[in-house]
């Protein structure tokens, strides 16, 4: 059923042209998908992994689906071509990014695919916004909440809260 559809956990993530727009593109796009239910704040950060580009914007948002995960990444990268990101290297700069943070409770270990995400607990960019939302939002692998997770991340890098995203 619809209702029980597990919980999925998206970060967006976007610091070329006019990231926030893609942003609201990228939402706008999400809800024609699957059933949005939070969206956090809008968060400038500093970037992460490859220093020389410019700060992103950065949110997360809660949905329900009951596509499968293959279908639902199929689907988030569908956008991402349509909204024009052309795929460099990694941490590269980007246009819109959609990562699949979790899917419920799933664990998946695919070629293409991996659930949880690999690096959430680490990123002050997905962690300070998921806190936001869903402060006791569990990590099916690692068994902290979000708050937990934020407390014990150590430093991070800057993440400033802009404004509410509606
Ligand atoms: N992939 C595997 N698991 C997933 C998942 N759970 N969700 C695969 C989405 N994709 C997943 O991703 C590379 C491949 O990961 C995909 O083909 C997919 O099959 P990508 O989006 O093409 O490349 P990427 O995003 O550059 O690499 P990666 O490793 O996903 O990096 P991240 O972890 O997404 O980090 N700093 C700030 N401040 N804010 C950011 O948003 N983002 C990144 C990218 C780096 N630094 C950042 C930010
Ligand atoms: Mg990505």
């Amino acid at each position: 059923m619809y209702s029980t559809a597990p919980l999925v956990v998206l970060g967006l993530g976007a610091n070329l042209g006019d990231p926030v727009g893609q942003l609201r593109e990228a939402v706008r796009r999400l809800r024609e998908l699957l059933r949005v239910e939070a969206i956090s704040s809008l968060y400038r950060t500093a970037p992460v992994g490859y220093a020389e580009q410019p700060d992103f914007y950065n949110l997360v948002c809660l949905a329900r689906s009951a596509l499968e995960p293959a279908a639902l990444l199929a689907e988030t990268q569908r956008i991402e071509r349509e909204m024009g990101r052309e795929r460099s290297f990694r941490n590269a700069p980007r246009a819109i990014d959609l990562d699949i943070l979790a899917m419920g409770d799933m664990v998946v270990d695919a070629a293409g695919l991996t659930l949880p995400h690999p690096r959430l607990h680490e990123r002050g960019f997905v962690l300070v916004p998921l806190a936001e939302i869903a402060p006791g939002w569990r990590h099916p692998i690692l068994r902290r909440t979000a708050a937990e997770l934020l407390a014990d991340a150590g430093e991070l890098e800057r993440v400033e809260r802009i404004q509410a995203f509606d």
